[in-house]
C-alpha cells in the first residue's frame, strides 16, 4: 500500500444498454436525461486500448449520481461519490446526493463503451475480489495486462452458468496484445499466470506475486504496441495517454 494518496485515472465508461427493461425503467425515473457512466478507478491508463469487459462485485452496493456535468450521472460506490464530492467532480460539494441505488448483481449483463479501446463496447461482468474500500467498485478488465483480470475472465469463459452469466457475454474476452516486454512477450499476464500455474481467480496468493511482476515489468521494460504512442517506452506513454483521455473528456483524476 501507498503512504501518500492514490492518484488513479478514473475512467468513463458509458451505458450504453441495461440487462433488462426493468433496471432501465427505473434508472431513467430517478436519473433523467443524464447520461450514465460506469466510472473505473485504474492505475494503469495506458493499458486501455485492451479493456475487453468491465467488472463490478456482485453482491456490493452502488449509487448513480449527478456529475459536475449537468448531462451525466456516475455509478460508483458511494464512498467513491463522497470522495468526489471532495475534489471538484460531483455535482455537489463536500456532500452527496445519491440519485438511485443499485446491488453489483443488477448492472452483470450491462454494455459500456470502453473508451481507447479496440472493443468499443463491453460487457459488465462479476468478479469475486472488487473491495469496496478501494477506488470506485468499478474496474476495467484488462486480461493482457492485468493478472487478476485474466485469472478472473478465464474463471468466467470456462465456467458461465456457476457465476449466473450469460454465454454470449463472455466470447469477447481474448486479451489483445496493447505492450510488448523483453522477458514475457506481448502478453504478459497470460505468461505471468501460466509461469506460476494460477488456476482460478480464488488463487490469491500466486496473483498477488503476479500482479507485482507483471507491474514492474510493463512499466519499466514495457514498450507500446498500439495508439498514438506506439512503440514509446510505457513510463513515457502513461502520462500522455491519461492527458489525451482526460482531455477528450472521457476521464478524470480522481485520488483516495
Ligand atoms: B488496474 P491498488 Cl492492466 N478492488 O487497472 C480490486 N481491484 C481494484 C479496485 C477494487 N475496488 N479498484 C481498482 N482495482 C484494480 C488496470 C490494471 C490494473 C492493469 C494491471 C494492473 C492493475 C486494468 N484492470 O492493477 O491496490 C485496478 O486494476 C494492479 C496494481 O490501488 C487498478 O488498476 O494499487 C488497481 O487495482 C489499483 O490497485
Amino acid at each position: 500500500e501507498a503512504l501518500g494518496p492514490q492518484e488513479y485515472t478514473a475512467i468513463k465508461m458509458e451505458v450504453v444498454s441495461w440487462p433488462n427493461a426493468e433496471i432501465e425503467k427505473q434508472v431513467s425515473e430517478k436519473v433523467g436525461g443524464r447520461k450514465v457512466f460506469l466510472v473505473a478507478a485504474t492505475l494503469r491508463p495506458e493499458t486501455m486500448y485492451g479493456q475487453t469487459n468491465c467488472f463490478v462485485g456482485p453482491s456490493l452496493q452502488y449509487g448513480i449520481f449527478p456529475s459536475k456535468n449537468p448531462d451525466e450521472a456516475y455509478l460508483c460506490t458511494y464512498r467513491a461519490a463522497r470522495n468526489m464530492a471532495f475534489q471538484g467532480t460531483s455535482a455537489t460539494q463536500h456532500q452527496v446526493e445519491q440519485l438511485f441505488e443499485l446491488e453489483g448483481s443488477q448492472i452483470i449483463g450491462t454494455q459500456v463503451k470502453a473508451p481507447f479501446a479496440i472493443n468499443p463496447v463491453v460487457y459488465v461482468l462479476p468478479m469475486d475480489g472488487v473491495l469496496p474500500t478501494k477506488g470506485t467498485g468499478v474496474v476495467t478488465s484488462v486480461p493482457s495486462d492485468s493478472p487478476d483480470d485474466y485469472a478472473t475472465t478465464s474463471d468466467l469463459v470456462k465456467k458461465p452458468e456457476f457465476y449466473k452469466i450469460k454465454p454470449e457475454w463472455v466470447t469477447n474476452l481474448t486479451p489483445v496484445p496493447v505492450i510488448s516486454t523483453p522477458t514475457y512477450g506481448e502478453m504478459i499476464a497470460p505468461a505471468v499466470v501460466k509461469k506460476l500455474k494460477i488456476n482460478s481467480q480464488k488463487d490469491t496468493k500466486q496473483l498477488a506475486e503476479a500482479k507485482e511482476i507483471a507491474y514492474k515489468e510493463g512499466f519499466y521494460s514495457g514498450t507500446m504496441l498500439v495508439g498514438d504512442f506506439k512503440g514509446e517506452p510505457v513510463q513515457e506513454a502513461k502520462p500522455k495517454v491519461r492527458a489525451q483521455m482526460i482531455e477528450q473528456g472521457v476521464a478524470f483524476a480522481y485520488a483516495e
